[in-house]
């Protein structure tokens, strides 16, 4: 053994004893990840189909130290080992399993990807490994040791492998297991389809031993064009200087970081504000040391007064549809700039500005887009239905879910509302749930509005009155009604409206199904013309709504859900999409389309 052989196994002894043993921790989401030093461990993986977890379990339930994570090889002839990753089919990742697997179409439970990397060290950084999302509980292994255990299908998480990883070849393993559970965000029943997987980017990002974890640049407020930029380093660490320029503006601006790692500056400037007209983006720099993030960043201010929207001070009406993170063509989860492109150009040409983005936190490529295009943004978390809302863990994993989707796009200047729920069953629980939900939502950040899409069901008298004890902790008083479709067909004309808080009133969905190309007569259901005077008799009665602020009809395009079983018709889609589930416009579309030209 050579000196220098000597000393490295010295070293790395000594690592072990002050390391304890070997580890991986989660760490908090790093912003802006496709800024970062990254490499891709997209492409394919492979995979095995576990029913009963016997990759987990042994035969007694307990949770095996020799599952499918050690991915062991047999060492002699006669070695029993029955599973090789190395022989399993592969698929892509991203992508969800439904579509890419027959016979996993309809399956929920647990899936066993397994894909190798290079690896080598780079001096003193560290490597994170982070997941744009898995849906919906990973377990995820590096070289056979558990690095982390994620809950929630639709946000980032990361973890610190550094220690776990070595000089060239290494695996990562996760366990990956859609199935629902009552206690689980959403719960047990949802209207739409549970694709598994890994279903956004997985990449390895290098990083230094302290480096910026986030930060937030934004308008303040109009008077006087303050802007304020605040950052945070992964450690309390003081004295570290981090630099902001914006070229286009001529603004550059160091800041100091104090004990604890972060710091704050206000400057004045006077950028173009972004807007559906003209959504500018500034190409932002930010430097600490040898680390470098770029940026689009747009500024702009959102606010409610009264009943009226405020974008950049003016009143502004939401012409809006709502979207499931579904591809255009053939379904499947979307995760691609291309994708989103796609279907924010069907709601421009619709003649739309909004977009609510249902009923999860899609992609960040998607957000982005919509940014680029001038689309502004309702974001919002998958608290559906009926949640359970006395279990701690429950309330948790929704508050982590809603911390994920604010950490990542706080600095996108389309997203103006953070949602927290949809359609609850009143409860005082619920109640509890949800408004320590909006307290949380409101201490992350001031300078978006708050809503949850509550629901009226029936009216005394045509008489339809809101009524909800969460009105009091939301900006924005957004419900869902489907009048014509759930409750009595063509009374709309005689519907009366009564929203008694001074807030603006956004209807976040409405609507009806119609199989493409079905044709018949207004009365009946699931044809074009069905939808279509939907459509046109709920447009009227909205126009008489006081304070209507804005409109997300149900929803775009026609989408998978398990719940939707009518043969012929639905085939396990739901049919409320004003286009097809192949892009196709439905006759609804040319009714939407005028309003939105109106207003
Ligand atoms: C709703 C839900 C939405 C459903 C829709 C429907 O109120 O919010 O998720 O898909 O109704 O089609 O019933």
């Amino acid at each position: 053994m050579d000196k220098y052989m000597k000393k490295q196994i010295l070293l790395c002894l000594l690592g072990c004893l002050v390391a304890g043993v070997v580890r991986a921790t989660e760490v908090p989401q790093v912003a802006n990840v496709m800024a970062r030093q990254i490499t891709s461990l997209n492409g394919a993986w492979n995979y095995i189909v576990d029913v009963q977890e016997e990759g987990y379990y042994d035969y007694r339930m307990n949770p095996t130290r020799w599952g499918f994570f050690v991915n062991a090889k047999p060492q002699r002839p006669e070695d029993l080992i029955e599973y090789d990753f190395d022989k399993a089919p592969t698929m892509q990742v991203p992508g969800d399993w439904n579509t890419q697997d027959d016979r996993l179409f309809f399956y929920e439970g647990t899936v066993w990807y397994k894909r190798s990397f290079e690896w080598h060290r780079n001096g003193d950084h560290r490597t994170l490994l982070y997941f744009g999302a898995v849906n919906y509980e990973a377990h995820v292994y590096v070289n056979g040791k558990l690095a982390g255990h994620h809950v929630g299908g639709f946000t980032p998480f990361n973890y610190d492998v550094t220690d776990l990883l070595r000089e060239g070849e290494n695996f990562v393993i996760l366990k990956v297991d859609n199935k629902r559970r009552a206690e689980n965000v959403p719960t047990l029943i949802f209207d739409w389809w549970n694709y598994g997987g890994i279903t956004r980017d997985v990449l390895l990002v290098d990083v230094e031993p302290v480096y910026i974890e986030n930060y937030r640049l934004q308008l303040e407020s109009l008077e006087g064009r303050r802007l304020s930029f605040s950052v945070r380093l992964n450690r309390p660490e003081a004295g570290q200087q981090v630099t902001l320029n914006i070229p286009e503006l001529k603004l550059k601006k160091t800041v100091t970081t104090g004990p604890d790692g972060t710091a704050t500056i206000f400057m004045k400037a006077k950028p173009q504000l972004w807007s559906p007209d003209n959504p500018k983006l500034y190409q932002v720099v930010i430097q600490r040391g040898t680390e470098t993030l770029r940026d689009e960043v747009g500024f702009r201010t959102i606010e409610a007064r009264g009943k009226q929207l405020l974008l950049n001070g003016k009143p502004i009406f939401l012409k809006g549809i709502s979207i499931h993170e579904e591809k255009a063509n053939g379904g499947g989860r979307a995760n691609s700039t291309a994708d989103a492109h796609t279907l924010l150009s069907w709601a421009k040409e619709l003649g739309c500005n909004y977009v609510r983005l249902a009923h999860y936190p899609h992609n960040e490529y998607a957000v982005r887009e919509a940014e680029r295009m001038g689309i502004m943004v309702w974001s919002e978390i998958p608290v559906y239905w009926t949640i359970a809302w006395t279990d701690a863990g429950t309330y948790a994993n929704a508050e982590r879910q809603l911390t994920d989707m604010i950490s990542r796009d706080q600095n996108r200047a389309n997203v103006i509302i953070w949602s927290i729920a949809n359609e609850t069953p009143h409860s005082a629980q619920r109640d509890e749930f949800l408004s320590r939900l909006a307290r949380h939502a409101r201490s992350l950040d001031s300078t978006r509005l708050i809503s949850i899409a509550m629901e009226v069901t029936s009216a005394s008298n045509y008489k339809n009155r809101l009524q909800d004890n969460m009105s009091e902790y939301v900006d924005v008083v957004s419900f869902n009604q489907y009048i014509g479709w759930y409750r009595d067909v063509n009374d709309a004309s005689k519907m009366e409206w009564e929203i008694p808080y001074d807030k603006p009133v956004i209807v976040s969905e409405m609507g009806g199904g119609a199989k493409y190309g079905l044709h018949g007569d207004k009365n009946q259901r699931w044809t074009e013309e069905f939808q279509e005077n939907l459509y046109r008799e709920n447009l009227a009665m909205l126009d008489k709504i006081d304070g209507l602020a804005g409109l997300s009809p149900w929803i775009l395009k026609d989408f998978r859900s398990p719940r939707r079983v009518l043969n012929g018709i639905q085939d396990y889609y739901n049919r409320k999409g004003v286009f097809s589930d192949r892009g196709e416009k439905k006759k609804a579309f040319y009714v939407l389309q005028e309003w939105y030209r109106t207003k």
